[in-house]
């Protein structure tokens, strides 16, 4: 277990290299180049860099999260081969570099969709908080600026403006994208990057989706065990793999996440362990990462980790915002370093037994 914080690199993320040494056990992160766009190949200069600044700061990279999937792949458009092409090189190149995970995500359209950045809990502390109702409400045109206005001038991951000025077309694009043809050009992307994975020994860590139901009526495919299960064996390969999201997968109550994980021995190769509070169907907040504060035994999460082997790296996701900190919705420094304490704590404990 190589414990982790995910770092959006400097100028985009309001907490530092430095900081994120000074927490305890905490020996990595996970980052990514924030201002490249889906289909671009990676610049070798600049993975070099971002590795050489990590490493400066006596961090490891971990891996990458993410590199995103052009829709073009998504959708399944004869261009897509191109944009695979390209995925390919900067796989290639990041192997180069001796990176060996990469967490991406298969969603249309939106990244991870909430209708609260900013929601108030009894402490004063806020959090992300989901609620389908709210969401109904929603046109999806305006979705952006209300996840905007509680950013605090953030740019959020998936939501990037210029991506979401394109959102009707974005949808008019997926129109005829039913699961089945997305599950399908999921395959066929897999399909085509494995003999690279494998020669750079690089574990893809596909991360779920979150909420884990379909939201304004795109298809979503990574939502529980069955759906998963089917695309890890259609692409059997060990560097086909999944990012155990507790947080995404747990915003489904029928999930059962420790299962899941026994299910999947050998294939998670990432792990984010957050907790989420279930309020009602359909609606969740983001909770404090221990088990007491939320609705996942996060005990039974790192125990199934540590029983079932589990070797990669992880990270405490998400946190609330906490002492007043600003920062990008989800990604403070002080809940997630504690967050990251409570987690290592468990794994001791667990270890010892
Ligand atoms: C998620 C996603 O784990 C998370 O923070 O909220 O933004 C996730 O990083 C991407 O879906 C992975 O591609
Ligand atoms: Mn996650």
């Amino acid at each position: 277990m190589d414990m982790t914080l995910r770092w959006y690199g400097k100028g985009f993320d309001s907490v530092s290299l430095k900081q994120i040494r000074q927490i305890p056990m905490v020996k990595g992160v996970i980052t990514t180049l924030y201002d490249t766009t889906p289909g671009e190949v990676w610049k070798k200069e600049r993975i070099r860099e971002m590795k050489q600044d990590v490493e400066a700061h006596g961090l490891k990279l971990s891996g990458i999260e993410s590199v995103n999937i052009h829709d073009d792949i998504k959708v399944g458009l004869p261009s897509r081969d191109q944009y695979i092409e390209n995925y390919i090189e900067t796989l290639t190149r990041l192997g180069e570099e001796d990176i060996h995970m990469v967490c991406y995500n298969f969603m249309p359209v939106f990244d991870w969709t909430r209708s609260d950045l900013k929601k108030m809990l009894p402490d004063g502390s806020t959090c992300l908080s989901y609620d389908q109702e709210l969401v109904d409400k929603i046109n999806v045109e305006n979705m952006l600026s209300s996840m905007e206005e509680k950013a605090d001038g953030f740019i959020l991951p998936g939501w990037e403006p210029e991506r979401m000025a394109r959102v009707k077309e974005l949808f008019e694009m997926y129109k005829d994208v039913d699961e089945e043809k997305l599950f399908q050009n999921l395959v066929y992307f897999l399909k085509a990057i494995m003999p690279t994975c494998k020669k750079y020994d690089i574990r893809m860590a596909i991360h779920p989706d979150d909420p884990a139901w379909p939201v304004f009526n795109l298809p979503r495919i990574i939502t529980g065990k069955e759906k998963i299960q089917r695309m890890l064996n259609a692409v059997p390969d060990m560097e086909n793999g999944l990012t155990l999201c507790t947080g995404s997968l747990g915003s489904n109550p029928n999930n059962d996440i420790i299962d899941m994980i026994h299910a999947f021995k050998g294939r998670i190769h990432f792990a984010h362990v957050r907790n989420v509070n279930h309020l009602a169907p359909g609606k969740f907040d983001e909770a404090p990462h221990p088990t007491e504060l939320g609705s996942l035994d996060i005990y039974g999460i790192m125990k199934a980790l540590h029983d079932t082997g589990f070797d990669g790296p992880i990270r405490p996701d998400h946190g609330r915002m906490i002492w007043d900190e600003v920062a990008m919705p989800g990604y403070g420094l002080y809940d997630r370093a504690l967050g990251a304490r409570y987690l290592s704590g468990l794994w001791e404990a667990i270890s010892k037994k």
